[in-house]
């Protein structure tokens, strides 16, 4: 038995089965690269979903958590800390917002942005009392906590967790009229992923964001753009909402707000919309720790020296461009912005799960999303000469057929 295997038997003996991953054990990281405990050396084209843009063990985040280590690393709310004034005070001025409110995972940061939506819509917008809207949009992910999977679009992430809550509505993602129409006097707030990741990287159409903040502005509803996976330089500016210019009333953010080393998410927004929350209204046992704060300051400084955003982009266009020229029927769109790719297999090439297992064996992690599409999100600070050495073995397997029926001949 390989140490792999050693592995996976006691995982899957021990662990729920919540997941289900590829067989392949990890044990260290370095850059963009990852082993496995046999020895194996992966290039790593998934990120954690975003959350090592900075690459993995970043020396210059982890002498930050070392450090922090061994100063203080959790004191509760109850008292402040050195680490977190400046530390939110450095992502306020990089996303361009006077309040921020610091938590943990994602989901928290969008739980925390759904209250602020629904209490402005009553203190502010004096909708009537428990009448609160908030619209959302068919194929989004935000989480995965009771309320925010109960206007998921996803009937699994549903399913067996009711009751849901209700105060939510879908809209098609990328029809701006849809959009409107759906707004009534009882709608709070949009919440919205500039790009959707897990629906399959979905880049709605050129000018959508500029309508949602005008139609957000011109209805009176706040604008709130989850950018846990989009944002940190991962679409090649900062944050997504940047590509048309435009500055929602709040922001989500996480993931790589700690370079992937410690759980740290934010809700940023304008003194209106922060201004809802009085002492005592909402918090958490870490949020704003100073291990999590020392960390995300390192991991905000190495995304705007090493200037990640132009890399992602430059990077982005550049690979983007080598796997459109792949010829091959079993591919039907390739799509993304920065270095968040999505390629989607025709439904007749088979799923996507078998390109990425052909992959991993071939030295390149990436990991299928709804089924169709392989994603390929490798941290921003991967080399060109990287991403030349996963298109050899990106282009023979992409060209396989793992489907029962041969490809569309010609189909693209
Ligand atoms: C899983 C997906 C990605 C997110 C956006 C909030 C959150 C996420 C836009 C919540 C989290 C993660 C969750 C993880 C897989 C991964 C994922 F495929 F599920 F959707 F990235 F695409 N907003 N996404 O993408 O953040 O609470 O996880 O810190 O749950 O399987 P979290």
């Amino acid at each position: 038995m390989t140490k792999s295997e050693m592995y996976l038997k006691e995982a899957k003996q021990w662990a729920a089965n919540n997941y289900k991953p590829l067989d392949v054990v990890l044990e260290r990281g370095q850059g963009a690269w990852v082993w496995d405990v046999d020895g194996k050396k992966y290039l790593d084209c998934l990120s954690a979903y975003s959350a090592v843009n900075q690459g993995h063990c970043n020396p210059t985040i982890a002498a930050a958590a070392k450090a922090q280590l061994d100063r203080l690393t959790l004191t509760a709310r109850a008292f402040h800390n050195d680490q977190m004034g400046p530390f939110l005070h450095q992502i306020c001025e990089l996303a361009g917002f006077p309040k921020a409110l610091p938590m943990n995972t994602g989901a928290e940061g969008v739980e925390t942005a759904m209250k602020a939506v629904r209490k402005w819509g009553y203190k502010v917008k004096k909708i009537p009392e428990g009448k609160a809207e908030i619209i959302g949009f068919e194929g989004n992910f935000h989480g995965r906590t009771i309320t925010v999977i109960s206007w998921s679009s996803e009937a699994q992430y549903k399913d067996g967790f009711g009751p849901l809550t209700p105060g939510f509505k879908l809209v098609k993602f990328g029809d701006a009229d849809a959009l409107e129409k759906a707004i009534t006097p009882n709608t709070a707030g949009v919440i919205i992923e500039p790009i959707q990741g897990e629906g399959g990287v979905i880049v709605p159409p050129a000018g959508y964001l500029k309508r949602v903040r005008e139609i957000c502005t011109k209805h009176n509803v706040l604008m709130v753009a989850d950018e846990v996976q989009t944002g940190l330089a991962r679409t090649g500016k900062m944050f997504a909402c940047q590509w048309e210019n435009v500055k929602p009333d709040a922001m989500i953010l996480g993931k790589a707000l700690a370079g992937g080393m410690y759980p740290v998410s934010m809700f940023l927004a304008t003194e209106e919309v922060m201004g809802v929350f009085q002492p005592g209204d909402h918090g958490s046992t870490f949020g704003g720790n100073p291990l999590g704060a020392a960390i995300g300051r390192a991991a905000l400084d190495v995304l705007v020296k090493e200037n990640l955003a132009d890399r992602a982009h430059e990077l982005g266009e550049w690979f983007m461009g080598e796997l459109r020229k792949i010829k091959s029927d079993s591919i039907k769109e390739v799509r993304g912005k920065g270095l968040l790719i999505g390629v989607e297999m025709h439904v007749e090439a088979g799923t996507a799960r078998p390109y990425c297992e052909e992959l991993a064996r071939r030295g390149v992690l990436c990991k299928e999303t709804h089924d169709q599409v392989v994603r390929f999100a490798p941290p921003l600070t991967v080399e060109k000469k990287d991403l030349e050495w996963a298109l050899t073995a990106i282009r023979e397997v992409l060209s396989m057929n793992f489907g029962k029926k041969p490809a569309m001949a010609g189909a693209r």
